[in-house]
């Protein structure tokens, strides 16, 4: 079947009509496999400030309800959705089973979370008088997401901003519009057994830049949460600041592996080879940097050429396959501006842009190593001693992730320490992408600092406030300020 025919045969069960302006491609051959219609973002607005008023007086476990009812669908629908991520992100299939996991993963980490919403009981210096701290919910929310995660990090964001109390809007990237139209499918099937969920209370606003400029500029939005480019990093983070908006931002990565002298480095091969070739390079936390010790730079570097040769690269659907298509012809072009005549299209689809992933022996981090190439480029790196490591670790502008292959425990925790890896994530012993989504996810400097999914992530979608409640019959002030009138 064609990769249109079978698109439309996986809308039809999500009950999503294809049509409208916006133009959905598939990577794969890069032909036409739908339609989406632009939204209207001041209606969206208008409409999730109406459903916040309900919403946030909801009680929150109840809220919770309705994220437990979408993971069960979720659970239900992981196979065709998944094979829709594979169609219109081309990222292969075992990968798109991943990404609705990641789904179902955060739906159960909001539900329990949704009776957990937990403030401080804090001693007041002052007798007969307690304080607290309470977290309310904040407003709509708005989640800006990237082709590459095409519906993980609307979840991430969504299942949080919902049992905090938030009503969310979703502007997806307008090259995975489809993707957005079957998960939202998703969650009306949810509200309509959750009951009695306010009109509004999730929204999907499809649209080219100007449509997610104009929600990013609403003053009725009270957080941006935004995953893609630095460039776009730029642009947003201002546009909110100026108006005093609340933003979390996911930005580019330029992730390294350090490799010691002590690693096994089998293992790291293995490991390097999902993080830099997976996805075709086109995760933020994709390996983009492997800086080895020179006592196993030339046995390893030889082991991944080898491996980067032989790893099968083609239609991603075909259950064999490890890397797909890239996006676009954009990436491709972007790959072939560092490559030049040493970039490698492999001939597998007609009409998708196919390609061998890179290994290039930088001499010093300059240039092109310095950037994000979203492609499978991987730089190698050789160095010395281990602060040199660290400090080619830590000495590019992004701060996303990092990790070090060693077996000696100084160095690992030295690269964990304050004085190691300058990272938002910092693993050992396994590579920098494929998180799990318990721990809070995001990073430094370019990065853009925000903190997603997991762990304590849940208070950037709430407002916090501060209670002191007096009990008893005087007025003591705070610092034993007097100040009594004289009658
Ligand atoms: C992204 O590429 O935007 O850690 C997110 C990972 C995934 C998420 C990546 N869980 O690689």
């Amino acid at each position: 079947m064609s990769v249109a025919g079978e698109v439309a045969e996986i809308l039809k069960q999500f009950g999503v009509r294809s049509e409208g302006s916006l133009v959905s491609r598939s990577p794969i051959d890069g032909s036409e496999i739908g339609r989406a219609s632009p939204g209207n973002p001041k209606t969206a607005c208008a409409q999730a400030v109406k459903a916040f008023e309900l919403w946030r007086t909801v009680p929150a476990p109840r809220r919770g309800e309705l994220v437990r009812l979408l993971g069960e669908e979720l659970r239900l629908a992981k196979v065709s959705l998944a094979s829709l991520v594979t169609l219109e992100a081309g990222k292969i299939i075992q990968e798109s089973l991943g990404e609705v996991q990641e789904m179902i993963d955060i739906c159960d980490f909001a539900v329990g979370l949704s009776r957990q919403l937990y403030g401080l009981t804090i001693a007041s210096e002052r007798p007969n008088h307690r304080m607290m701290e309470q977290w309310h919910p904040l407003g709509p929310v708005l989640v800006i997401s990237a082709f590459n995660f095409p519906v993980a990090v609307w979840a991430w964001n969504s299942a949080l901003a919902l049992v905090c109390g938030n009503p969310v809007i979703w502007k997806p990237s307008e090259k995975t519009p489809l993707c957005a139209e079957a998960v939202m499918a998703l969650v009306r099937r949810a509200l309509e057994r959750f009951g009695d969920a306010p009109d509004g209370l999730v929204q999907l606003v499809q649209g080219e830049r100007e449509v997610g400029a104009a929600l990013v500029a609403d003053q009725r939005v009270a957080l941006v949460s935004a995953t893609g480019s630095t460039a776009m990093g730029r642009a947003v983070g201002p546009k909110v600041a100026q108006r005093f908006g609340r933003v979390l931002l996911e930005l580019g990565g330029n992730n390294a592996m350090i490799v010691c002298p002590s690693a096994d480095v089998e293992l790291a091969a293995r490991a390097i080879l999902f993080a830099a070739a997976g996805t075709a390079g086109q995760r933020c936390t994709t390996l983009r940097r492997l800086i080895v010790h020179e006592s196993v730079a030339d046995g390893l570097v030889e082991r991944l050429r080898n491996l980067f040769a032989q790893v099968k690269i083609g239609d991603p659907r075909d259950p064999e396959t490890l890397i797909g298509p890239l996006i676009d012809e954009a990436a491709f072009t972007g790959m072939t501006n560092v490559l030049g005549d040493r970039i490698e299209r492999v001939d597998a689809v007609r009409g998708g842009f196919y390609v061998r992933p890179a290994i290039i022996e930088a001499p010093a981090q300059e240039g092109m190593v310095l950037k994000e190439t979203f492609a499978p480029i991987l730089y190698v790196l050789r160095y010395r001693d281990f602060d040199e490591a660290i400090s080619l670790n830590n000495s590019v502008p992004q701060g996303l992730s990092s990790s070090i292959f060693t077996t000696d425990l100084k160095e690992a925790e030295r690269f964990m320490s304050a004085s190691g890896s300058d990272c938002g994530i910092a693993n050992v012993n396994i590579g920098p992408s494929g998180a799990e989504i318990g721990g809070a996810f995001g990073g430094e400097k370019e990065t853009g600092g925000g903190r997603e999914s997991g762990s304590d992530s849940w208070r950037a979608y709430m407002r916090r406030q501060t209670n002191t409640i007096n009990y008893g019959s005087d007025l003591p002030l705070a610092q034993g300020i007097r100040f009594d009138v004289a009658e």
